[in-house]
């Protein structure tokens, strides 16, 4: 196999018997983001597609999803850094009924290594708990993550929420169950503020250095 092939296969196949060599043989040639978004993201497409299909169980996809982050956390540090002063505060949450955390982990790693204040608040998040956190930390937006089909519908009821509790900063929403159209068309209207859809973490970040200029 490839490296970027073996790369993948830890993945799919929830081992780390090989893993920090190869993505220190990738760090030499790949920069740390493109060895996430490329082999690894392959890899949990696989797993996702496998676990669809019921070829994979929920606790073989909870060992992909071990080896996902302890890739992400070797391959941390090697990223790029900027110097900034703090640029803003936001709050991160995946949202109420969801557990999914790997894409709201690396959009605060992505975030808080550009200049941003992360207040992570963790998964299963109700929206009483951000309201709560956006009022004592004073956040300048709020980021929504989600995975299943449930969890677009409850960012829905968490904008409604939000908006019965007078608060209009501007929410940043991703996950796969999302798109840019769902977020138009059913959470903006329940709200009073900006409700931007952010496809990957580099998007979100993209968003967030345009609301914050
Ligand atoms: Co789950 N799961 N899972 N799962 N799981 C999915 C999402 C699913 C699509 C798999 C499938 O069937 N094909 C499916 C959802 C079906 C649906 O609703 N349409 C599913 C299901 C059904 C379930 C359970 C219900 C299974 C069960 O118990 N029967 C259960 C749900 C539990 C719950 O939440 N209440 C469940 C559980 C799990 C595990 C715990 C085993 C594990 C999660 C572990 C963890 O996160 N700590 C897991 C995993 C790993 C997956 C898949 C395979 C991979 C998800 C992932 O981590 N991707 C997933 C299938 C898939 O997506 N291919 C699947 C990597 C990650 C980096 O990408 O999170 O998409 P992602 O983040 C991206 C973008 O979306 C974006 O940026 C990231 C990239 O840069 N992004 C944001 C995300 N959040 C953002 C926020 C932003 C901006 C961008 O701003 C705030």
């Amino acid at each position: 196999l490839s490296l970027e092939e073996r790369l993948a296969s830890y993945i799919v196949e929830g081992t780390k018997e090989g893993l920090i060599p190869d993505l220190e043989e990738a760090l030499t040639k790949y920069r740390p983001l493109d060895i996430i978004n490329g082999p690894l993201m392959k890899g949990m497409e696989e797993v996702g597609r496998l676990f669809n299909n019921n070829e994979l169980i929920v606790a073989e996809v909870l060992q992909s999803a071990e080896v996902m982050k302890a890739s992400v956390a070797h391959l941390e540090p090697h990223m790029e850094k900027s110097e900034t002063s703090v640029k803003g505060k936001i709050i991160l949450a995946t949202v109420k009924g969801d557990v999914h955390d790997i894409g709201k982990n690396l959009v605060e790693i992505i975030l808080s290594n550009n200049g941003y204040k992360i207040i992570n608040l963790g998964i299963k998040v109700p929206p009483e708990q951000i309201i709560e956190a956006y009022r004592q930390e004073k956040a300048d937006a709020i980021g929504l993550s989600g995975l299943l089909v449930k969890s677009a519908q409850q960012m829905v009821l968490t904008a409604q929420d939000m908006r019965a509790a007078g608060i209009n900063a501007p929410i940043l929403v991703g996950g796969a169950a999302l798109s840019r159209k769902f977020t138009k068309t059913r959470i903006s209207p329940e709200y009073d503020g900006l409700v931007l859809y952010a496809k990957d973490a580099m998007d979100g970040l993209d968003i967030a250095n345009k609301l914050m200029n």
